[in-house]
């Protein structure tokens, strides 16, 4: 096999939105990255994921010369309707925040526009590489390997190395275990998730609590609609044939007496997601530094983790930007700095999904006091001032 030796300033393996947005942000700083890919430019541009992103994301995104489209087809959020006991109430964010709102915008989007952003500036992204090794991890000089798709084998020497390779990808595995503190819960339900060519039945996501389980609806544009069961976690897709998705959706989202109904259309996406909690710690080893996905995972009911791999990236790269120039002071903080934004988001998306799901097995006691939780949550300002303030970000 040929072997091409190679040199960059930051090697970064994952093209998700945590790698392809810091190979931008190093590149507005003058630092030179190469990014790669295991799946192709189609399959990435195309995996269905978020929809919501806070205030302070698009800020970034904006400030950063990613908006144009953004700014033109994203839906601009002020609150989420909170549904349980067959009523629907709203949390008006603009109101309990002082005018903060949240901005529906595909994650598909995003990494279209960071893919032709990246290309049309002379980025270099590798896509379908296979066998990517990252090495020499306590050394200043890393090395990235990898495969491109016509058979020639580069190592690439860099300052530093980006694992932005979401939850299974290879640069976590790299840190010693022994150094590695680990924190994960699993979920007993998952998330069945369609997309369907159907206008959005309401103005704002609604979050439904419901005996037979939870429900969400959210949404893609003005045409297209997105929607969520809890399902078990082991669940096969294809006990699910449309036509029982929506009558499912139906009578979990349904209000009795108000004339509304859930309009249905063409199913064009269908996926189960398992539900999991996990923090990795620290967040760097030498000179491997992870971000994203590969570093932690909530479950998707605090609508948090594309924004945390924002926040992450937004971090790291001044903080390489510092270490590159011989300053390792910003970049020695990073793992810190990043962490008590990971737990602060944790706990949040922990206490909406077990205050919101049907715990499997739960008795009588468990089922009130998340109605009781509910309750609270729309009889007091302060209450609802924390859940609309975790929602749209804490500003740290
Ligand atoms: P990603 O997006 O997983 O990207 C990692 C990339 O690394 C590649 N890779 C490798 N490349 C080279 N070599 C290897 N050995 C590699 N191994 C892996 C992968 O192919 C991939 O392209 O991680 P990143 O960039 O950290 O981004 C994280 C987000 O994708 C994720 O947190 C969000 O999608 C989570 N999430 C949500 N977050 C929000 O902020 N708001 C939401 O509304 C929201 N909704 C959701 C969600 C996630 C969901 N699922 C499917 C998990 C809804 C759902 C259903
Ligand atoms: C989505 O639109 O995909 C979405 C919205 C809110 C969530 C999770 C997912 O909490």
């Amino acid at each position: 096999m040929r072997t091409q030796p190679g040199r960059t300033q930051v090697g970064i393996v994952g093209a998700g939105p945590a790698g392809l947005l810091l190979s931008h942000l190093l590149a507005l700083r003058g630092i030179e990255s190469v990014v790669v890919e295991i799946r192709s430019r189609a399959y990435c541009e195309a995996r269905q994921r978020a929809g919501v992103l806070e205030d302070g994301s698009v800020r970034l995104l904006r400030e950063a010369g990613l908006a144009s489209r953004l700014d033109r087809e994203g839906l601009e959020h002020g609150g989420i309707y909170l549904q349980f006991a067959g009523e629907r109430h709203h949390i008006d964010f603009r109101k309990l925040t002082g005018g903060r709102t949240v901005t529906v915008y595909a994650q598909t989007e995003i990494v279209k526009d960071l893919i032709n952003e990246r290309l049309a500036r002379g980025g270099e992204i590798a896509f379908e590489v296979t066998d990517t090794e990252v090495d020499r991890l306590d050394s200043e000089r890393p090395v990235l390997c990898y495969t491109i798709p016509d058979g020639i084998r580069h190592e690439v020497v860099c300052d530093a190395i980006a694992g932005c390779d979401g939850f299974h990808g290879v640069c976590r595995q790299r840190i010693p275990a022994g150094l590695l503190r680990i924190t994960e819960r699993d979920y007993p339900y998952a998330w069945l998730g369609i997309l369907a060519d159907v206008p959005p039945s309401t103005d704002e996501l609604i979050y439904a609590h419901h005996p037979n389980g939870f429900a969400l609806h959210s949404l893609r544009s003005p045409t297209t609609s997105r929607l969520y069961l809890q399902v078990e976690p082991d669940e096969s897709i294809e006990n699910w044939p449309d036509q029982r998705i929506w009558d499912e959706l139906g009578r979990r989202l349904e209000l009795p007496g108000s004339g509304w109904t859930l309009k249905q259309g063409p199913v064009f996406d269908k996926s189960v997601t398992p539900m999991r909690s996990f923090v990795s710690a620290p967040m760097r080893y030498g000179r491997l530094f992870l971000a994203g996905d590969a570093a932690h995972i909530v479950p998707p009911t605090g609508a948090k983790g594309l924004n945390l791999a924002i926040s992450d990236v937004a971090v790291l790269a001044p903080a390489l930007d510092a270490l590159l120039r011989g300053e390792p002071g910003v970049a020695d903080a990073y793992s810190d700095n990043c962490l008590r934004r990971v737990w602060r988001s944790t706990h949040f998306s922990w206490w909406m999904t077990t205050m919101l799901h049907r715990t499997p097995g739960a008795d009588d006691m468990e089922a009130q006091l998340q109605l009781a939780q509910l309750r609270y949550l729309i009889q007091s300002t302060a209450a609802a001032t924390s859940l609309a303030e975790n929602y749209t970000g804490l500003r740290s």
